[in-house]
């Protein structure tokens, strides 16, 4: 089976051949509301500030400042999120989300929580596991390098075939799209399922004002398979896009090598960094045109998108772009956020508003999943519904 019709480097467009089954989300059951992560934060200042007074009077230390409640709604439109354990992330003494270590007989953390996502989207696509030919885990962060979490997945789920581990940060999930898609177009399987298990809160810097808002946990599979086999073909994929363009805008420090300067352990770029109004700033256009100039290439105008399922990073991010890409003012319905009850769920965002928002277009409606993040990192994945 190949794809047909024009490809260039990072993109596909392909004969109606290769669909999106069904997908599958899963979110662990504890919530942080704002008010709770602010009260914590806040708390976690004031006794910084008061245990440091000396040295913040004498001009040697910066005394922290406090949080808002308002900053980050408005800021960002982020509400609640999910967190996989609550009380040491919120715990002014830790502020790190307490995650006990397992057996190595046992199923690990992430391998369970990206088995929950991949289970329903089986369910829902009607796929009996034995049939999935391979598993692509993409997250922003694994649990560890070796043995891929996908391989400990296929054996929990009781697939066939291989699987692998690849990281994209805020992309690992249209990224992997694209690689399942690949894997199906030439041949190399006939069903793949993509899982996206992203643990966020366990490389979020709780005590840091900037970031401690941002970040959400949650896990998404999307089946890939060819058109022919697939008991429910829902979605047909039209067309993929992907870009890099490198930035430290988005950082991440931690590593292998981490070791080898005991001087940088446990400091703050060990964990997620961003300077957020450039990526902002820097982000926007650059998705904006990549759509437009790829809605061209399928020969789409804005009004032949229904939907967008953006990335959820931040609403007015989002508004930016779905204004430039529509040519007006999107409403929720033409742009649906879900950043309100999950924040920003680093790869799974775009997949969790396509999963929440999918089931009410018609046969023949086009939308288009898209994600963009650090790297900089940008997937777009266009979809048609089927009857
Ligand atoms: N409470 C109150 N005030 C605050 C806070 C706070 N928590 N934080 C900052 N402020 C203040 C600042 O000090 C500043 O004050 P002043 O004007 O006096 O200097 C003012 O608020 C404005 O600050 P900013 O300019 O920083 O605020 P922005 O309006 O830019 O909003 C955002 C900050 C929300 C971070 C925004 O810039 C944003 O969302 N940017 C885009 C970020 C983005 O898209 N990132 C990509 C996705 S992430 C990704 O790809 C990583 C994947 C890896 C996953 C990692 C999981 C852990």
């Amino acid at each position: 089976m190949a794809a047909a019709g024009s490809s260039s480097a990072g993109s596909g467009t392909f004969a109606l051949n290769v669909v999106i089954s069904a997908t599958g989300l899963y979110h662990p059951p504890e919530r942080i509301t704002n008010a709770e992560l602010v009260a914590s934060f806040n708390a976690y200042v004031e006794r910084f500030n008061r245990q440091n007074a000396a040295a913040i009077a004498s001009g040697t230390l910066e005394a922290l400042q406090p949080s808002s409640v308002e900053f980050i709604e408005k800021a960002s439109g982020i509400k609640n999120r999910y967190a996989y354990e609550k009380r040491h992330s919120l715990d002014i003494d830790y502020m790190v989300p307490r995650i006990p270590e397992r057996p190595n007989e046992a199923l690990s953390v992430q391998a369970e929580f990206a088995a929950n996502a991949g289970r329903q989207a089986l369910a829902r696509a009607q796929r009996d596991p034995a049939d999935v030919d391979a598993i692509i885990c993409s997250a922003a962060m694994l649990q560890r390098p070796y043995p891929a979490i996908g391989i400990e997945v296929q054996q929990e789920l009781g697939t066939s075939g291989f699987a692998y581990d690849m990281a994209v940060a805020c992309s690992s999930a249209t990224f992997a799209i694209q690689n399942a898609y690949d894997l199906v177009a030439a041949g190399h399987a006939r069903s793949v399922l993509v899982i996206n298990p992203e643990i966020s809160t366990g490389h979020l810097n709780f005590t840091d004002r900037e970031t401690h808002f941002i970040f959400g946990d949650a896990a998404v599979a999307v089946l890939v398979e060819r058109a022919d086999i697939a008991p429910k073909a829902s979605w047909t994929i039209l067309k993929t896009k992907l870009v890099t363009k490198f930035s430290s805008n988005i950082r991440n420090n931690f590593g292998f090598l981490n070791r080898s300067d005991p001087s940088g352990v446990g400091k703050p770029d060990k964990l997620i960094t961003q300077q957020g109004r450039k990526v902002f700033r820097e982000v926007v256009p650059m998705v904006s045109e990549m759509i437009l100039q790829e809605m061209a290439e399928l020969g789409l105008k804005p009004s032949d998108m229904r939907r967008l399922w953006l990335h959820q990073a931040n609403s007015n991010m989002n508004r930016l772009i779905a204004e430039k890409v529509l040519g007006h003012e999107a409403s929720e319905d033409e742009s649906p956020t879900v950043l309100g009850e999950f924040g920003n769920t680093a790869g799974a965002g775009s997949i969790i508003a396509f999963h929440r928002h999918c089931e009410d277009l018609k046969a023949g409606d086009k939308g288009l999943i898209c994600s963009f993040g650090a790297g900089y990192s940008i997937g777009a994945v266009f979809v048609q519904k089927n009857p």
